[in-house]
């Protein structure tokens, strides 16, 4: 099983004119919003390294139209060096995005909500450092708690809250696997997707190489913690020149999905630089993660 590339690809590239996106824009949060696809993606200028977020939103999912200045940039000393890698989850009307908070002394995962993707409120640090990101809210309670996947080095985890903000019952739930796709780490990609068979999870996963492939997995719906399946091939693994060759080499990195039809839009990064989109045929990307 194999995502299928869309032919426009890449869809969102860098803007000489915008100095705060004129040297990447990439890894993106994605969520439905009226009749429209949104990104929330992650963008740097030229004269740092410091990410912010800028806004695209598209009635197709694949021509997008974006706002001139970023919408959420850094501005807490958890914040300083940067805000990365956003992932979107609506709960009771209000988008909860988790982003790794970047900073001389840590990287953490921090966590912000919004109505209208103009005014955030932030809710502070959601999962301590000193090395923890890849923070996605699954889409609903389970068990009348909510849960989260981060990543711990260098595994993915899950951790347990009854009202957002304060976090426990960590565990581990997926581990680099030897002479596979993911045998250095992992993380995850989006929040997951409930389906009758169970959670499925589209995540990143790193080899000795240090190539970024997406591979799927299905876990239990009531209990997360236990994975059903994990397929041992990755779906989509680095192969464009703009996915092999970009700020960072050989890199296709999820933050998150949206649905069409019978279809999941899987929006990600190629090489650290710009946005591609990829499509699987539900149906066919369940069967896979449950089965092969
Ligand atoms: C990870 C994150 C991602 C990035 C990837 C490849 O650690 O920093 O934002 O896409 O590395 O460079």
């Amino acid at each position: 099983m194999q995502l299928v590339r869309h032919p426009n690809n890449p869809i969102l590239e860098p803007i000489a004119d915008h100095p705060w996106e004129s040297r990447t824009v990439f890894n993106c949060g994605v969520i439905n919003h009226g009749n429209e696809i949104v990104l929330i993606y992650r963008a740097q200028g030229h004269d740092n390294d410091v990410s912010r977020l800028g806004y695209a939103a598209s009635t197709n999912g694949v021509h997008f139209e974006r706002l001139a200045e970023p919408v959420f940039s850094p501005e807490t000393p958890d914040e300083a060096l940067g805000i990365e890698d956003c992932r979107l989850t609506l709960i009771d009307g209000r988008v909860q995005m988790l982003y790794t908070a970047w900073s001389p002394r840590n990287i953490q995962v921090g966590r912000a909500s919004t109505t209208d993707f103009s005014t955030w409120e932030r809710h502070g640090i959601a999962f301590p450092g000193p090395d923890n990101k890849d923070a996605a809210l699954f889409p609903r309670k389970i068990n009348g708690r909510y849960c989260a996947f981060h990543r711990i080095p260098k595994s993915m985890w899950i951790a347990w809250s009854d009202d957002l903000e304060t976090w426990g019952d960590y565990t581990k739930i997926m581990d680099p696997r030897l002479g596979c796709y993911d045998d250095l780490k992992l993380g995850a990609g989006g929040p997951p997707i409930e389906t009758d068979l169970g959670w499925l999870v589209i995540y990143h996963g790193v080899d000795q190489n240090l190539v970024y492939c997406l591979g799927v997995a299905l876990l239990d719906i009531d209990d997360p913690s236990k994975v059903l399946n994990r397929p041992k091939e990755p779906v989509l693994a680095p192969e464009e020149p703009w996915e092999l060759v970009g700020d960072v080499p050989n890199v296709v990195f999820t933050c998150g999905t949206a649905e069409r039809g019978d279809d999941y839009l899987i929006y990600y990064g190629g090489a650290d630089r710009v946005i591609g989109l990829a499509t699987a045929n539900k149906q066919a990307l369940l069967d896979y993660a449950a089965n092969g």
